[in-house]
């Protein structure tokens, strides 16, 4: 009884020990440590029947059962040892970065032309206190024209010049109907700039478009003078343009009385690059406000002109054709 049972234990043993250094993965010995070492084990199950052994028989056998599970535990921890190590250095190999590699070119996106000089302009504006507006693109005959004091036979709502809607509505002109809209729902002191694209029936060539941008600002208060909208139009041009000579010549617009365009020095050359004027009292009285209290003063002018002469392009097509060869050098 006694030499069958050590020999099974030694034999448990021997086959453990192999079957432990053979494991090549933590999970499979796990396994290997449950079925030897566990409760239901094959150590357990051989010591079960220790039972039968005599008195003196037993503390022998008990001995040989404590080296062998000691001599089980100790091969399973060196084993865990070895493959934890393993587990680590497959790690790091695959994990390991090349710093060498090139990197993945990722190109970067540019502001267009035409919003890099209406971001600057807005810059300049809400630096003196003006609030950014906005409208509909497509208007009322009434914001876009009567409003603004231009009279039914007015040349400017020639067919030739606006795009009618089959409904009656047209596509704005100008952006001057968002002035109208704000001054219709807030009161004085107004400090508005209104940039948006404005839509003309021209025929398309190098200067004109059918579609392009405008911006125009619109200043309201109690006192206001035309030395006021002097001052800012310098103030704004000398900030787009740098410390050019800058000069009004008088003009005339339907909105403003009086009226005057603005040209500036460049290249040797006089160049008009907006329109101006004080805000015609017959515009004021249409949204409700007293003439005889509030005056204002009105500018427009063409982005894509700002932008022409800014960048020196020669043709207006040229910032609509999405060609990156040309976009990219902004
Ligand atoms: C209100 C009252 C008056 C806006 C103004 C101009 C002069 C002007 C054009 C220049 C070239 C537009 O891009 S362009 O075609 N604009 O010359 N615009 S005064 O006057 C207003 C606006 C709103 C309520």
């Amino acid at each position: 009884m006694t030499s069958n049972l050590e020999a099974q234990l030694l034999a448990l043993q021997q086959e453990g020990e192999k079957a432990i250094a053979a494991a090549d993965t933590l999970e499979r010995l796990e396994e290997l440590r449950v079925s030897y070492l566990g409760k239901k084990g094959h150590l357990g199950v051989l010591l079960r029947s220790m039972g039968q052994l005599s008195g003196e028989e037993r503390p022998k056998i008990g001995a040989i059962a404590n080296k062998v599970k000691e001599s089980l535990q100790n091969s399973l921890d060196q084993q865990r040892t070895v493959l934890e190590a393993a587990e680590i250095e497959a790690q790091l190999e695959a994990e390991t970065l090349d710093v060498t590699m090139p990197g993945i070119y990722r190109p970067q996106g540019r502001i267009h032309p035409l919003n890099g000089i209406i971001d600057r302009v807005l810059d300049i504006f809400v630096g003196m206190g003006y609030t950014v507006a906005s409208g509909p693109e497509m208007e009322t005959d009434y914001y876009n024209f009567e409003a603004l004091n231009t009279p039914p036979d007015h040349p400017a709502r020639d067919m030739q010049d606006t795009f009618y809607l089959p409904d009656g509505n047209l596509l704005r002109t100008q952006t001057s109907s968002v002035q109208i809209r704000y001054m219709e729902t807030e009161e004085p002191p107004v400090r508005i700039i209104a940039p948006g694209r404005v839509y003309r029936r021209d025929n398309v060539d190098a200067t004109h478009a059918a579609v392009f941008h405008q911006i125009e600002l619109l200043a309201i208060d109690e006192g206001l003078t035309f030395t006021d909208l002097k001052g800012t139009i310098k103030v704004f041009l000398q900030a787009m343009f740098g410390e050019v000579p800058i000069r009004f010549r008088a003009s005339y617009f339907p909105f403003t009385e009086p009226s005057a365009e603005v040209d500036l020095q460049w290249n040797g050359r006089w160049l008009e690059v907006m329109g101006c004027g004080m805000v015609d009292p017959n515009v004021l009285k249409a949204v409700g406000y007293d003439p005889e209290v509030y005056t204002g003063f009105a500018a427009g002018f063409g982005v894509e002109r700002f932008a022409m002469v800014l960048h020196q392009l020669d043709d207006i097509r040229r910032v609509y054709t999405s060609d990156l060869r040309f976009l990219s050098q902004f």
